[in-house]
């Protein structure tokens, strides 16, 4: 390394911008995934199990408080090694099944390696957090390397949501040490929401038959679902369509 403190401050700016960048680029990958699946699955079973989708790179101030949280760190590789969700990704269900689903169809892709699934929901934390947490593993190819980096992907009801943030709130409102009928009523609130998510998921079951018992009847009407778009086809591209078929 340079002696010249400017070129010193640049190297290290540089340094650290690439180490940001990889996780950047590992979301990128992550969340064209979900957009796929998403898409797809909308086009295949004419349903949208995602609301909505979140993603953040954690500040360098937030790394280095959780870093000392853990005990320190020696290194940018030490800080890799420790801190796993520097990249995270936030998928908002409107329904608990939606959340194993979309989970199992992650974690049956093959450049995906699943490092650690914490499951908040069936297990949830004593203050009642309830949420699906997948770490995983997505290779990262630059110009001279490949790399492999850990994403947290964490996925959770409208629900949960709503509780989490309030909590996230309140906690750092209270500075960490929130007075104990705030906790409790957490705790009541967590449980009201967990009430909902299962009222709703069995509405939209019973939504899920009526739809089945209909789709016996035929339809006419083929539509095209492009971008979370509906186009109807024209009957001159319907024809011109099926046209080529006979010919391929
Ligand atoms: P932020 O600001 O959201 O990034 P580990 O990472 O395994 O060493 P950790 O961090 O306890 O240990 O892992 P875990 O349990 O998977 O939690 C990681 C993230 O889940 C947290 O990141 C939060 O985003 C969320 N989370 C976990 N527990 C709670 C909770 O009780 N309430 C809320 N609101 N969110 C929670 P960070 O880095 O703590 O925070």
């Amino acid at each position: 390394m340079t002696d010249n403190p400017i070129e010193q401050m640049k190297e290290i700016q540089k340094k650290l911008t690439r180490f940001m960048m990889m996780y950047k680029f590992a979301l990128h990958e992550v969340e064209t995934k979900i957009e796929i699946l998403q898409e797809e699955f909308q086009l295949l079973h004419d349903y949208n199990p995602i609301e909505h989708t979140k993603s953040r790179v954690k500040s360098p101030e937030s790394i280095m408080k959780k870093l000392y949280r853990k005990g320190g760190a020696s290194s940018l590789s030490d800080i890799k090694d420790s801190i796993k969700d520097i990249a995270g990704i936030r998928i908002t269900c409107s329904f608990i099944s939606d959340i194993y689903r979309i989970s199992d169809m992650l974690q049956s892709q093959k450049d995906l390696t699943i490092l650690s699934i914490k499951d908040y929901i069936k297990n949830p934390k004593p203050n009642g957090y309830k949420s699906l947490h997948l770490l995983v593993e997505v290779p990262v190819f630059m110009s001279d390397r490949e790399e492999r980096m850990c994403v947290e992907i964490q996925i959770r009801t409208i629900a949960m949501d709503f509780w989490a943030s309030l909590e996230h709130k309140i906690f750092y409102k209270y500075n960490e040490s929130v007075p104990d009928r705030l906790l409790q009523d957490l705790k009541v609130a967590a449980d009201t929401a967990y009430e909902l998510d299962m009222k709703m998921e069995q509405l939209q079951q019973e939504m899920e038959e009526i739809k089945m018992s209909h789709q016996s009847e035929p339809s006419d009407d083929i539509q095209l679902q492009i971008n979370n778009e509906q186009f109807k086809i024209p009957d001159n591209l319907l024809k011109l369509v099926s046209e080529g078929l006979g010919k391929a």
